[in-house]
């Protein structure tokens, strides 16, 4: 097996399951590359240290720029706060070395065009961490749907909701909680939640043509845990929009952190022609399909649970019947990341289908703005 010397750059949740997926990788999928978890890089030494002795990573680094310069490293791994991403992202580029990002890809839409150019300029492989995709009940519906079981969509409708930041005395920036700073984050859940929901449906339902939004901020000021202070809040705490995609479908997308008993209710449903199925990340391992075509007494929503090991991804794990989890998703990033290395037919979602997301984003943000409904660009 040929080595790949991973480079991370970032500790905290991410920085976790990524190193997570690198480590197992090899132990339950058969590829031609293993990764080496060759160094770790984060601002605080001490803390940088010991996630390095927790996790195995061979050595540290303090400065992302050494590392990215390091000879012994083919890959740079962003999993840090939204607002580096691109200045990472486009040094390892012109570096020459392989990128993995994590999501959103960027602050803006302009942003990511910028990190675009730069990857494919540079011409190395790339991938961002749009994890959703690799549940295998996802996955299965995106093979259902190729398969032409549903016929035409009509409707596809997706939300996203927890209730972490109801409190006013929870305040912002910082670790944990940069994700409340606007500076930090460049947006509130239609960045961090609605990009999920986005970018599963651009891939299971093709293009988005034009969105018209809502947004809310329902707390408006919180302290700074930087500055100290009360600071204006930037972020949207709730978002919902409607959308038509390119192929005449209807939609509606909706998150918020403000939906009390919900901590990651991350949901889909997709209505066609001949058939529906729905999803559910809190029963992740669950595909609800209809099909109208069935035999008309024996007709109802069936609950296939995706754990067959002719389902996908589920041959590389346990038997039949037995599940998996949230981390998995990021084991069978990796796997097809370094699978499609191997085989030059590289892995979803690229900088650039991450860059279609980001500019439904720009658009809902923009929406929300103006009041109007509002076209997205065309990233491809
Ligand atoms: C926010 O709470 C968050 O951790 C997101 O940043 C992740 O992308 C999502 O998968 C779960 O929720």
């Amino acid at each position: 097996m040929k080595k790949l010397n991973v480079g991370l750059i970032g500790y905290g949740f991410m920085g976790r399951t990524h190193s997570n997926a690198f480590r197992q990788v090899n132990k339950f999928f058969s590829l031609g590359y293993e990764p080496v978890l060759k160094a770790v890089c984060a601002r605080d030494e001490a803390k940088v240290k010991a996630f390095a002795e927790n996790w195995g990573y061979e050595t540290y680094e303090t400065d992302w720029r050494k590392l990215i310069a390091r000879p012994d490293i083919d890959l740079i791994d962003i999993a840090t706060p939204n607002n580096s991403h691109a200045e990472i992202a486009i040094a390892a580029a012109k570096a020459g070395k392989m990128i993995l990002c994590e999501k959103p890809l960027s602050m803006d839409g302009k942003q990511g065009a910028q990190m675009v150019k730069a990857i494919e300029k540079a011409g190395v492989p790339n991938m961002v961490w749009y994890n959703y995709r690799r549940v295998p009940a996802v996955t299965m519906a995106k093979q259902l749907i190729d398969e032409g079981r549903l016929g035409r969509i009509f409707h596809y409708r997706a939300k996203f909701l927890q209730d972490w930041t109801i409190s006013k005395d929870l305040p912002q920036g910082g670790a944990g909680l940069w994700r409340l700073d606007v500076k930090a984050a460049g947006s509130g859940v239609t960045g961090d939640l609605l990009a999920h929901c986005i970018d599963t449906a651009l891939w299971l339902n093709g293009s988005i043509a034009n969105v018209s939004a809502m947004t809310e901020t329902f707390v408006k000021e919180r302290k700074h845990n930087l500055t100290g202070k009360i600071e204006k809040v930037g972020i949207d705490d709730a978002c919902a929009f409607l959308a038509r995609f390119n192929n005449g479908s209807l939609a509606t997308f909706e998150s918020t952190r403000y939906a009390r008993g919900h901590k990651a209710l991350y949901t889909f449903e997709i209505n066609g022609e001949h058939a529906s199925i729905a999803w559910d990340l809190h029963d992740l391992h669950r595909l609800q399909y209809f099909d109208h075509r069935d035999e008309s007494k024996l007709r109802g929503w069936r609950s296939i649970h995706v754990t067959d090991g002719d389902q996908p991804y589920m041959k590389n794990w346990w038997v039949p019947g037995l599940q998996i989890g949230y981390e998995h998703t990021f084991i069978h990033q990796v796997a097809d990341f370094l699978a499609g290395f191997d085989s030059q037919t590289p892995a979803h979602p690229s900088f650039r289908d991450a860059l279609e997301t980001q500019y439904v984003c720009d658009a809902v943000l923009k929406s929300a703005q103006t009041g109007k409904w509002e076209k997205v660009p065309k990233a491809k």
